[in-house]
């Protein structure tokens, strides 16, 4: 055994070596990324990007089905997706194991909204596990292995952010090989017909009563005894806080979190003076020890937004009286330190898409968007896009549009990445073909999903693996959904931009125009800067609406950083008085 750093995800991707899964499937998200991209490149697994959540867990299943041990990994948001399969599949269970790891995002550092997947452990009625360090992390990849095999259910792994992406000590194992458990055909297990639906879901309520026995003696359920004056019910990264902030308290610390140990639970409870509850996000925890009778203050002290830290939980018990004021003095006082600058997230000089936004906004069109790196189009001074609620929904919302108010669909379009076409498009434009809807659909073609640092996906040509695959195609792709107005148009001509906008807005029917061009750190390629003619330059900075980070306006003119600039040539096409000079080295525009 040897000891290593790393991060949750990269444990997570270890534990899942280590303890013999077979299968690994997901689909990108912060902060689940990485987990996926580490197991791929362990010998003898194998490893996809199914094009969306619901799909991977589905392989998952498969897997599972045949006797594997599995791993499906996503984002919090990407269970809503996958929420379909998992809720039937507590039903059938599994045959090897089967681990859905769900990375939740307290204080949305790069998502659309805070979500706490226990509510979905509870709502599905699956176990949840949740590690607070990347040791835990490691082994409670096989904890929840075992656990499924034993109970025949699917086991949710749970991680934060902060768990995620911070680093800690790991003791890395050789892999055990797992031999793959028999399949044996067994129709009510596995076919969920409403009769044999009936008694899975009979069975379900056992094998959760049999769990919360197990709960009871689970050993990543964990008391550290303390002074007993105060005892602290937490999990997850939480416990790390409150260890630091309260050396003297008595700590229940639960690893499993659903189903919980109520007896323990009562125990623990009945042998300190103050009960506390820690934890980010939901009062998951509190409302149970509450539906139990149990005195405890959890969220009149913590918040129930965003993410804690130890400085957060460190106010909160000042103000509660726990921790005395005077505790502070012995934290640095930061309060001189220059703040770091601010700085809005931005397309990245280059972005071969940007102009498109320049565009949407002065066409005065009604912008559905979507998530992606296209998202920041919306923000000014693009402010190219007018909404953005989840992957996929840019289509349906152009179409209810357009379906309430013909006068307004007219001027509306759909913007959507590739990679999210893959994940959710699909369905959208081909319930507006269907309906009789004649929404315009821009798919910003950059041949990856590059927000979340560049996964492959089914039409790239290449597998999570590094296999070449056969890549779909868009245009007869779209074409075979019904879609009779298709076109494709290179997004760093703006004249041909502008004019293919205005022939899909104004055909019959619906339109999808693919606006293609790889992305910008696809390619390494050498700078080749845009030139300024300074007396041609007027400074009226109509430049610094397309928002790239290469531009700036000093002392009057505009000024090209060329470390940054890889000649897109987009500012050359919307400064009104030639000001700025295309560098002749064709390759970058090709
Ligand atoms: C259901 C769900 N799964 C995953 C994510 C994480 N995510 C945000 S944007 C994105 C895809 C972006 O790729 P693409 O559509 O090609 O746009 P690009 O970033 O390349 O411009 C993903 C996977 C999410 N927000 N929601």
């Amino acid at each position: 055994m040897t000891r290593k750093m790393m991060t949750g995800n990269e444990a997570i991707a270890r534990g899942a070596y280590e303890y013999g899964v077979r299968l690994g499937a997901g689909y990108p998200g912060t902060p689940s990324t990485e987990i996926l991209e580490n197991f791929a490149r362990y010998p003898g697994i194998y490893a996809e990007w199914a094009p969306n959540e619901k799909v991977a867990l589905e392989v998952a299943i498969g897997a599972a089905m045949a006797g594997a041990r599995a791993l499906v990994t996503m984002k919090h948001v990407g269970v809503n997706v996958a929420a379909d399969p998992l809720l039937t599949l507590a039903y059938t269970g599994v045959n090897g194991g089967l681990v859905l790891v769900a990375a939740d995002d307290p204080g949305m550092h790069s998502s659309q909204n805070e979500q706490d997947t226990r509510h979905y452990a509870r709502l599905a009625k699956v176990p949840v596990l949740e590690p607070s360090d990347s040791q835990e992390a490691k082994d409670m990849v096989g904890l929840a292995l075992e656990i499924s095999e034993r109970f025949d259910i699917p086991v949710i792994l749970r991680t934060t952010t902060r768990v995620a992406h911070s680093q800690s000590f790991v003791q890395v194992g050789q892999r055990q090989e797992v031999p793959l458990r028999p399949y044996q055909k067994d129709v009510q297990k596995w076919l969920m017909v409403p009769a044999f639906g009936r008694l899975r879901r009979q069975a379900l309520e056992q094998r959760l009563s049999a769990l919360r026995e197990y709960a009871e003696s689970a050993p990543v359920n964990k008391i550290f005894p303390g002074e007993g004056k105060i005892g602290v019910i937490t999990s997850g990264i939480s416990f790390q806080y409150v260890r630091e902030l309260l050396p003297g308290a008595s700590i229940l610390k639960l690893g499993l979190t659903y189903p919980l140990p109520e007896q323990l639970i009562k125990k623990f409870a009945a042998g300190v003076d103050r009960l506390l509850v820690v934890e980010e996000q939901e009062p998951f925890l509190e409302d149970h020890l509450k539906q139990w009778g149990i005195p405890c203050a959890g969220k009149a002290i913590f918040p129930a937004m965003g993410e804690f830290s130890t400085a957060l939980l460190r106010r909160c018990l000042q103000q509660a009286g726990i921790l005395p004021a005077a505790a502070a003095e012995g934290a640095p006082d930061l309060s001189d330190m220059p703040a770091a600058p601010v700085r809005p997230p931005v397309l990245c000089a280059g972005c071969p898409h940007r102009g498109v936004f320049y565009l949407l906004n002065k066409m005065k069109l009604l912008v559905t968007g979507d998530i992606g790196c296209y998202t920041l189009g919306g923000l000014p001074p693009l402010s190219g896009i007018d909404s953005c609620v989840c992957m996929g929904a840019s289509i349906g919302m152009a179409h209810g549009i357009g379906q309430v108010a013909p006068e307004l669909g007219r001027r509306t379009v759909a913007v959507i990445g590739d990679s999210t076409f893959m994940h959710s498009g699909l369905t959208g434009l081909l319930n507006v073909v269907y309906n009789r809807g004649s929404s315009v659909v821009l798919i910003l073609d950059n041949s990856t999903t590059a927000m979340t640092g560049h996964q492959d996906h089914p039409a790239t040509g290449r597998t999570l693996l590094g296999q070449e695959a056969p890549a779909v195609d868009m245009v007869a792709l779209v074409r075979a959904l019904g879609v009779p107005h298709v076109v494709t148009v290179d997004p760093l001509d703006l004249k041909a931009m502008q004019q293919a906008l205005e022939e899909a807005l104004a055909a019959d029917g619906p339109a999808v125009i693919i606006a293609r061009r790889p992305c910008v750190l696809l390619r390494k390629l050498p700078p080749n800067p845009v030139a300024v003619d300074e007396d041609k330059c007027t400074g009226c900075k109509t430049c610094l609406k397309l928002s790239c980070p290469a531009l700036s306006v000093v002392d009057k003119k505009c000024r090209v950083d060329s470390i940054a600039c890889v000649g897109c040539n987009l500012c050359v096409q919307v400064c009104k008085f030639a000001a700025l000079q295309a560098a002749q080295r064709g390759e970058t525009n090709a």
